[in-house]
């Protein structure tokens, strides 16, 4: 029999005691598939790497992950070994002794999850008669040109019939719950209730296959979501088959859910069945011990990337760096579905506005969205040669000044300044400045483009003119490349990277989730989301009064593009307005906010929706107090303490007030304000 037990969180002590599901996991099995189970493509691979060290810490070695094996992937990222249950393996050889290769280790990340992978190609021989199965089954037929599709349906019919074997050889004890994420692996769902597999079944939608096309395709989505004639759309769009395996996974599994509220909203209308359970997109926070650690990685990740700014910006660099701002947006290079139309548009108004206002202020803006090129061009290289060669110069004569100036003192003497530097010296110096000049504007992107006249940033970065000309005080550094360590450019991690700027901004149109927003906020970046975002609205619920707490939520949902547009220019002019101090005191408070975004809290939806499941599949022995849906509702964080109550006087919510860059007497404690905000929490979890 299964209970909901009291526990009093670990966490911060921020949050009151909540009841969790108390699953008896020594008797049960768990397993989650995902196509993306040590397989980078999206933001799934996130949920599914980042949520394992909650998971195994809770089921230990009864959590086995499913997905598809791809040598590259298991060569660099699994641990090889054999199975520890025998029955695990003995459900893996009956395929493996019809031909299939299947493969199990441990996946090197936090926690060392169990995998088990399924080698497509070895089965693909199968691939007409399993689609004959499936077609038996719920009669959906798949085109021969959708490889996508079809090896959805090899990796399903896979683990159906791994499911089948594992089942057969349990008998009463222990029981399965299988959980499946997105499309690709609805047919091993589908196939295992067809063949009523006695398991417990869960399906995760992280987006809706329809929700993505048609909100790519510019029509006003939230509006008409109940009147669009959904198969027909779907077969517009040729995705017909797809859309149908998702519809059917959705309905076949015993538990649905999904990310966020207003996917929840949007699954209902376009897979007809609302879900059960929300289950929030959580992270692996890692808190230092004392605040000053992130401030201290900001400062000097920001450096590097300041040293960047200086190659690119060669021979043009008549801004002050000490009052330059990083902006920046990351993510799939989906233009509108992920706000760069309306971000654009308010960075040539911000332009404008710091232009007229006559601030010293320059902010440079970054995109990091793969798009297609050839590599990186000739005139960013250069750039940075020229930084390295300047750097190099300026070395090479301090040495040698300073070898001289040491003779001199040891000698009792001030060496004349005049001539402590030979002809030479000023020669090499002159040379590396020559070298400085350039005859074109620094280039707004970082790599040759492949279709640069068609690109939309490209396209709209002309229309708006943002050039990066001396008189701009917005720079545009288009990257249309993920960032990496090795990188001859830019050579530092996505996290560095993200922890070195000052303002993450994600003003997405469509976004069940957006983890970029999250990211920023554990490392205590402020940052902009929407709130047609699962994160945006996640955080509107849970934080009385977000943009102090540095998350700056646009309205995207009521109002028009053109006033969105405008509400985004003010978060970003008042931003600009901000002194170093107040950045500092907000950068600490939306640090605090992490915990928020902990698996170690968030985890205990999936272990709802598990519970669930299995008291809607094996009735007779997990029962399920009637105690309604868990929700994330009931708790606030408060306005922060130092924050006028008036939210008039808090407009923009900046942690209030100090003119003066660098003014330290405001009689500001962090520590002193964490726990003041402790005792103010009010509403009980639950
Ligand atoms: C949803 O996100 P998705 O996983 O469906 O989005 P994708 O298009 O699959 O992928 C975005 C990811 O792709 C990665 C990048 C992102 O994590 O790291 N990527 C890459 O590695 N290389 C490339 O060249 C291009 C992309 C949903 F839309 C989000 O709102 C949710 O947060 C997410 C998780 O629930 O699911
Ligand atoms: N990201 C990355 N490298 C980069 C830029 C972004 O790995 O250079 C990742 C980022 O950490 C985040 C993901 O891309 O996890 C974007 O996920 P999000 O949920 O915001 O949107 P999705 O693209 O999945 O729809
Ligand atoms: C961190 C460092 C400070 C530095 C500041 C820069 O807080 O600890 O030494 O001055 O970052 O902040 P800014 O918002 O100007 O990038």
């Amino acid at each position: 029999p299964l209970s909901r037990s009291l526990s009093i969180t670990s966490l911060s002590g921020l949050f009151p005691a909540w009841e969790d599901d108390e699953l008896p996991v020594e008797d049960l099995m768990l397993f989650e598939v995902a196509w993306e189970v040590t397989n980078k493509v999206g933001g799934i691979y996130t949920v599914i790497q980042s949520k394992a060290k909650v998971t195994v810490d809770e089921w230990g070695e009864n959590y086995y992950m499913m997905g598809p094996y791809f040598e590259h992937n298991f060569k660099t990222q699994v641990e090889g070994c054999v199975p520890p249950n025998p029955v695990i393996q003995k459900a893996m050889d009956a395929l493996i002794n019809n031909g299939c290769q299947v493969h199990f280790g441990r996946w090197l990340i936090e926690g060392s999850p169990y995998v088990i992978l399924f080698d497509i190609g070895s089965a693909a021989w199968n691939l007409d008669r399993w689609k004959g199965d499936l077609w038996e089954t719920c009669h959906i037929g798949l085109p021969y040109h959708d490889r996508e599709a079809n090896d959805s349906l090899i990796l399903g019919s896979l683990i159906a019939w791994f499911f089948k074997e594992l089942t057969d050889h349990l008998g009463d004890k222990p029981n399965v719950i299988s959980h499946f994420h997105e499309w690709q692996a609805g047919p091993g769902l589908i196939l295992s209730r067809s063949r009523n597999i006695p398991m417990a079944t869960v399906f995760t939608t992280h987006a809706t296959l329809l929700g993505r096309y048609l909100c790519a395709g510019n029509v006003d989505f939230y509006n008409n979501l109940d009147k669009f004639n959904i198969d027909k759309e779907a077969g517009e769009r040729q995705i017909y088959h797809r859309y149908c395996m998702e519809r059917a996974a959705v309905h076949c599994a015993h538990v649905f859910t999904t990310v966020s509220q207003i996917t929840a909203v949007e699954a209902k209308h376009m897979l007809h069945r609302k879900p059960d359970v929300v289950t929030p997109n959580g992270l692996n926070v890692k808190k230092f011990s004392a605040m000053h650690e992130f401030q201290n990685l900001h400062s000097t990740n920001k450096t590097r990337i300041q040293e960047f700014v200086r190659g690119h910006f060669y021979g043009h660099l008549d801004f002050n760096l000490d009052r330059t701002l990083f902006f920046f947006i990351a993510g799939r290079y989906e233009f509108s579905n992920k706000g760069a139309d309306i971000f654009l548009e308010s960075l040539s108004r911000l332009n404008y506005l710091l232009r007229v206002h006559r601030n010293d202020l320059t902010v440079v803006v970054f995109f990091i969205m793969p798009a297609k090129t050839n590599n990186f061009n000739v005139e960013s290289l250069k750039g940075q040669a020229v930084r390295k060669q300047l750097w190099d110069t300026a070395h090479t004569v301090k040495e040698k000044f300073g070898k001289k100036l040491y003779e001199s003192l040891l000698t009792g003497n001030i060496p004349d300044m005049n001539t402590i530097l030979d002809r030479d010296d000023l020669t090499i110096m002159k040379r590396a400045i020559y070298a400085t000049q350039r005859h074109s504007l620094p280039p707004v992107t970082t790599h040759n483009m492949l279709d640069d006249s068609e690109d939309p940033i490209l396209f709209n970065v002309r229309r708006i003119g943002l050039f990066n000309s001396r008189n701009d005080r917005v720079k545009i550094i288009f990257h249309p490349e993920f960032l990496s360590s090795t990188s001859p450019l830019l050579p530092m991690d996505y996290e560095d990277f993200v922890r070195g700027c000052n303002l993450g901004v994600f003003p997405s149109y469509y976004e069940p989730w957006g983890y970029t927003p999250g990211e920023c906020t554990v490392m205590g970046i402020p940052s902009v989301t929407t709130n047609l975002s699962g994160f945006g609205c996640f955080m509107e619920e849970h934080v009385s009064d977000p943009a102090a707490y540095g998350i700056y939520i646009v309205d995207r949902r009521f109002k028009s593009a053109e006033e969105s547009c405008n509400q985004l220019t003010q978060f970003m002019f008042s931003f600009c307005q901000q002194s170093r101090r107040q950045r500092i005191i907000q950068r600490n408070r939306t640090e605090r906010l992490s915990d928020l975004l902990d698996w170690r809290y968030l985890g205990r939806f999936y272990t709802h929706a598990r519970h669930l499941a299995l008291s809607r599949s094996f009735p007779d022995k997990y029962k399920m107090d009637n105690k309604g849906p868990l929700k994330t509702e009931g708790f606030r964080y408060p306005r922060p303490a130092s924050v006028p109550p008036s939210p008039s006087a808090s407009l923009h919510s900046t942690p209030h007030h100090s003119d003066e860059e660098d003014d330290d007497d405001e009689p500001y404690n962090e520590e002193e304000e964490a726990e003041r905000d402790r005792l103010n929490i009010k509403a009980p979890f639950m």
